[in-house]
């Protein structure tokens, strides 16, 4: 059991002592993932989902050790599909350390992954690209080298409307390059962004940093001006943007887009717009066990002031609301969760990931399940390497009213898949479903994905 695992687990006894008040559970969907401590979101929208790709902070860190990169995906802000780790320090093989804080931007049917990582020859950060077909990877190392390479982090990459892309990174300074249309070289050499008061606001009592940029450059445009959402000060960091009338300036500093919160001393943005909302991802110490090394994700919805100045956000554990109800009579995924407890994620033999090491107590919660008329029968794709247990389905709450119940065979090994079906009854309307598992003690089953039936 992860010290991640045992810390939920260990919430989750704290709500039961609690008798579970009424939307005790309910209240949470930030952070977005609950399964592994997350860093440093990067969301890009893609064919009506958002892929968010995440760093990867190990359990129980003291410093920011990193070793691969995550993905997942939603299409209603409130339902997130886990897809693993497509990118990882393996992937570089000139790199040896920090897997931290990346952008991936698409181009020409391919995605881009600008990452920064410690290159083992000359023990300095430098960026790395990888690329691949797909969203969710696999991504491969572009070039078998640092893209560049000057010691600095945090690169964003930006695509303007005339073609021209540009690729921002730096802690202590703020550089950018043009990128060519491959993505994967660039023209001329890193040029550095003036660090005026002006543009970025001024930092007192730090003669080395004279103004508020840290690290963390996010540049977008939106209604022809270009931002800079950065993160501002240290430490604690908070969010702070820019705006310019191009992508190179000159930059103006608008102020603050969040302020110091949450229990990690940095954070980090990342700015979509998507089905017509805006939606702003930050990172913070908000999970049991969470700190400046153990973060995770989260992400509110906004909007812009008419003229298009950013409005000053806090943080909250409610998250978005949910753009679309869920489908549960098309197959669902089991690690496509809103909220869950003491469950994790992995590799599943049979393509993807499954939702595995349940033990007796744990939940995922699925938000807005749209059961319409009803549903009578309920199918899931198990494996058990030990006895089995059950499967409940429970409405509104982890012990809420229990429509259906499923139990799970020993099947002989952990990606030994079988399929059980059991009947439902009174699921009807839009509800919030919880998938609760019980059984004996140790490891019960593991579940791949599940699917209603009316
Ligand atoms: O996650 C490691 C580093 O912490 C990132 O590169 C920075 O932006 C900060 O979030």
């Amino acid at each position: 059991m992860t010290s991640l695992k045992r810390a939920t687990a260990g919430l989750l006894s704290l709500l039961c002592a609690a008798v579970l008040l009424p939307g005790a559970d309910a209240r949470a969907d930030n952070p977005i993932v609950q399964t592994i401590y997350t860093a440093d979101p990067a969301p890009l929208v893609h064919n009506g989902r958002v892929y968010l790709y995440t760093g990867h902070d190990e359990d129980g860190s003291t410093y920011f050790t990193m070793r691969e990169w995550r993905v997942y995906s939603s299409a209603d802000m409130a339902n997130w599909t886990d897809h693993g780790s497509p990118m990882s320090l393996a992937t570089f093989s000139w790199a040896s350390a920090d897997a931290w804080a990346g952008h991936v931007i698409a181009r020409n049917g391919r995605f881009y992954w600008y990452v920064p990582v410690k290159n083992r020859a000359t023990g300095r950060m430098a960026i790395g690209v990888g690329v691949a077909d797909s969203p969710t990877g696999p991504f491969r190392d572009a070039l078998g080298r640092p893209l560049v390479e000057n010691g600095e982090i945090d690169p964003a990459a930006f695509l303007d409307d005339d073609g021209q892309a540009y690729l921002y990174w730096g802690n202590p300074n703020l550089w950018y390059v043009r990128l060519n249309p491959d993505m994967i070289s660039f023209s001329g050499g890193p040029t550095q962004i003036p660090l005026t008061a002006a543009g970025f606001g001024a930092r007192s009592g730090n003669p080395s940093r004279p103004t508020l940029y840290e690290e963390a450059p996010w540049v977008f445009k939106r209604n022809g001006m270009y931002y800079n959402v950065f993160a501002a000060e240290c430490c604690s960091e908070f969010i702070a943007y820019s705006t310019a009338p191009g992508p190179t300036g000159p930059w103006t500093y608008r102020g603050t887009v969040m302020p110091r919160q949450g229990a990690s001393f940095t954070n980090h943005a990342g700015v979509i717009d998507f089905n017509g909302g805006s939606y702003f991802f930050y990172h913070n110490g908000a999970l049991p066990g969470g700190s400046g090394y153990t973060r995770s994700v989260a992400v509110e919805k906004f909007s812009y002031r008419a003229d298009g100045t950013i409005p000053t956000m806090s943080m909250t554990t409610a998250g978005p609301p949910q753009i679309a109800p869920l489908d549960p009579y098309v197959r669902q995924e089991a690690e496509t969760i809103a909220w869950s407890s003491g469950v994790e994620t992995e590799v599943s033999a049979e393509g993807g990931m499954n939702v595995g090491f349940i033990e007796n107590g744990d939940h995922i919660k699925v938000k807005g399940v749209a059961f319409g008329g009803g549903a009578t029968s309920f199918s899931a794709r198990v494996a058990s390497g030990t006895s089995g247990g059950r499967i409940e389905l429970r409405l509104g709450g982890p012990s809420g009213t229990t429509v259906g119940t499923c139990t799970v065979p020993a099947t002989g090994g952990w990606q030994t898949w079988t399929t059980v079906t059991c009947p439902v009854s009174g699921a009807t309307g839009t509800q919030d479903l919880y998938l609760r598992f019980a059984g004996g003690s140790g490891y019960l089953l593991n579940l791949n994905w599940w699917q209603f039936h009316s």
